[in-house]
């Protein structure tokens, strides 16, 4: 597998696939198997397959945890690898933001309420870093988690906005056998708050039934953040009831609605997010 680490030579290795697909994967590195199943969806998807590794000072609102970033290019080259990716592009910071940058892209709306509310700026670095990374491999397709919930809808909504020419796909979130969603962040949790964790899945999951099945998204929402409170969560930022594409709340079952939440065990800040079905 090649590494690239500017536009120019990004351009030159895709030269080569002009009459191939191609698919893009942004991560941030710290690989674990929830970004390798970004991988393998990719590659039944496309021909070729680029990953892109930046850590993305913009979409960090808070410095420390830029900071504290787990970074090992070597390990995530080798995982990429394995999983049978094709190019990695892992540009530097200057590289991405050259002096005087000065653009930035902010999609309304969808951005705004539960991260974007509780992360301020953080999507706004999010929506200017991926369209860089999308104008910069134009790829057939690139794929992002379900895990990120938001974060793929403000993707979606940028994507049609911009007429950017490529399909973006939601790929379903990977757990463990607990529930607990794959994120780099449970290393952080100690085995008390680790033992803990798979609450807030359940709850969520617990809370779309209660949804489907009638119940008033109010209450509900109400009744699973007591829950977590309870069950040693704390803060909840929220729990929510929302509409899968602009996330404005719902009161009552809709199609194509999802329950999200974002709730912190110490000091670690967990999300996740189920489909009322
Ligand atoms: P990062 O947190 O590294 O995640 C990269 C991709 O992996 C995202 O699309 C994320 O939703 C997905 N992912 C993470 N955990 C997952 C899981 N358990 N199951 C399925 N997919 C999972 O998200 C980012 O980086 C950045 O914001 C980025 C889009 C790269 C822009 O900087």
């Amino acid at each position: 597998m090649q590494t690239v680490r500017t536009s120019e030579e990004l351009t030159e290795a895709l030269a080569e696939t002009i009459r191939q697909s191609v698919a893009l994967v942004p991560t941030m590195g710290a690989l674990h198997a929830g970004h390798l199943a970004l991988i393998a969806e990719a590659k039944r998807r496309a021909d070729k397959v680029v990953a892109s590794l930046f850590v993305n000072p913009t979409q960090f609102n808070d410095k420390a945890d830029l900071e504290r970033y787990p970074r090992n290019e070597a390990d995530d080259a080798r995982k990429l690898r394995d999983a049978g990716c094709d190019l990695l592009w892992a540009p530097s910071v200057e590289h991405i933001y050259p002096q005087n940058f000065a653009t930035t892209i902010r999609v309304a709306g969808v951005s705004e309420r539960w991260e974007g509310e509780h992360r301020p700026g953080h999507f706004d670095g999010v929506a200017t870093v991926v369209a860089k990374l999308l104008l910069s491999v134009l790829p057939d397709v690139a794929l992002f988690g379900e895990k990120d919930f938001q974060q793929l809808a403000v993707i979606r909504r940028m994507a049609v906005d911009l007429n950017l020419p490529m399909e973006i796909v939601g790929v379903a979130t990977v757990r463990e056998n607990d529930g607990l969603a794959m994120s780099s962040r449970n290393a952080l949790l100690s085995p008390k708050e680790r033992a803990k964790a798979p609450s807030l899945f359940q709850q969520l999951s617990e809370l779309a039934e209660a949804i489907s099945g009638g119940s008033s998204a109010d209450s509900a929402t109400k009744s699973a953040t007591d829950n977590l409170l309870r069950y040693g969560f704390g803060p909840v930022d929220y729990v929510a009831y929302v509409d899968g594409q602009t996330l404005e709340p719902i009161g009552k079952y809709r199609e194509g609605g999802r329950v999200i939440a974002a709730a912190f065990l110490g000091n670690v800040r967990l999300i996740d997010n189920v489909a009322v079905k």
